[in-house]
């Protein structure tokens, strides 16, 4: 098939996620062109079946906004129609599914049928897409497209609370390269890190109110106060200067580590006993997948879809949200319990094998199957 594959081209999850989902399709044979404005982070190897398309937005004095929305749809359509794509799959709602809506008609108008299906991927819908400004336009797109996935259950439930979707979202979960994603034995980068033998703690996120890294410092805290530990914080964002700051005023500075954005993440899971992630809502909570099929035990919040990834007491431990006393606990308990934390290591790694690569990219085709075939 020939698909355009349009989504943010940065470290956030969506983008990785649809960035993946095109590598492995391109791997089966299939004809993949991401539409994008810059060249996406983890395309970052020439494949002969995969087309990179740059969206330019002319600027002129007028704009105090240049229209971007426009210059994706109008870049669409010449990749609709050039390339003969047979459908196109957005990732984020905003503004990605209005703009295919539009290219779609704009394709119409050419004798061209290209169907568009939409991936919710989380703030998308319980963060920016709620807001009125944008509530109107994320309806009716979400209903207008094909078809309609979400990266979770919860994902799928928010999105018929919050908008009124008159149509069928299907979940298909995120998924994991265990190929990439799996431990390596590292002792001289773990030694850089934990020169001591101390237990590494990682955290990775893009550092926004979101993701609540306070609460990761001060799970931290707790943590070494009782015993030799080190924090390694991967990714940046508006939060982290005053992370930074809060590690200072904490003492913390010669055991927190901060990494910046990291191409080689799974390194850097490879040498992790824990990995952390308190965030007050996470649709999936791909990086926490990720970890596990690097053996790397999860301990998270249980807001929005992450206990149906991160099974309590099998794969890490969950709490509820800003109860750094519980998550600071469990750390504890499963760095002092080598058993304890086999079993998790173990547990993560089996749950990670679920979201295989290779499990997850058929329902991705059968459903493109389905959508070109109009049924
Ligand atoms: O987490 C972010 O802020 C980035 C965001 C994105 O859209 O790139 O991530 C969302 O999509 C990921 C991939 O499906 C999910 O793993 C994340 O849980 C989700 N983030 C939130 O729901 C906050």
């Amino acid at each position: 098939m020939n698909i355009g594959i349009v989504c943010y081209p940065t470290y956030g999850g969506s983008g990785v996620l649809a960035t993946e989902l095109g590598k492995a399709l391109a791997d089966k044979g299939h004809m993949v062109h991401f539409i994008t404005y810059q060249q996406p982070v983890r395309l970052n190897a020439f494949h002969a079946n995969i087309f990179y398309h740059e969206v330019q937005v002319p600027t002129y004095p007028l704009f105090d906004f240049p229209p971007y929305e426009s210059a994706l749809s109008s870049t669409m359509v010449d990749v609709i129609l050039n390339q003969k794509l047979d459908l196109l799959h957005v990732h984020y709602a905003i503004p990605h599914a209005s703009t295919a809506y539009l290219a779609k008609q704009i394709a119409a108008t050419h004798g061209k049928r290209v169907p568009f299906i939409t991936t919710l991927h989380g703030t998308d819908i319980t963060l920016v897409g709620k807001d009125k400004t944008y509530e109107p336009v994320v309806t009716f797109s979400i209903n207008e497209s094909d078809a309609i996935t979400a990266v979770s259950n919860n994902l799928r439930e928010e999105t018929y609370k919050s908008f009124p979707i008159t149509k069928d979202i299907e979940v298909i979960y995120n998924f994991v390269d265990t190929q990439r994603f799996r431990r390596r034995d590292m002792p001289q980068f773990r030694k850089a890190i934990a020169p001591n033998g101390e237990k590494i703690l990682l955290h990775v996120s893009n550092f926004r109110k979101v993701k609540r890294v306070p609460d990761v410092v001060n799970a931290f805290k707790k943590v070494r106060d009782v015993m030799p530990a080190k924090l390694l914080l991967v990714g940046d964002g508006p939060d982290r200067p005053s992370i930074e700051c809060m590690c200072r005023s904490l003492n913390l500075c010669d055991d927190v580590r901060f990494v910046g954005k990291q191409e080689q993440l799974e390194d850097v899971m490879s040498i992790a006993d824990l990995f952390l992630l308190p965030s007050d809502y996470e649709s999936f909570g791909l990086a926490a997948l990720e970890a596990m099929a690097s053996h790397v035990p999860v301990l998270s919040s249980n807001a929005g879809g992450l206990p149906e990834i991160n099974i309590d007491g099998e794969t890490g431990f969950t709490s509820n949200v800003g109860d750094v006393d519980a998550m600071a606990k469990h750390a504890i308990e499963v760095l002092s319990n080598p058993a304890l934390l086999e079993h998790l290591r173990e547990g993560a790694y089996k749950q990670a094998q679920r979201f295989h690569i290779d499990n997850i990219i058929p329902e991705y085709e059968k459903l493109y199957e389905r959508v070109v075939q109009g049924v």
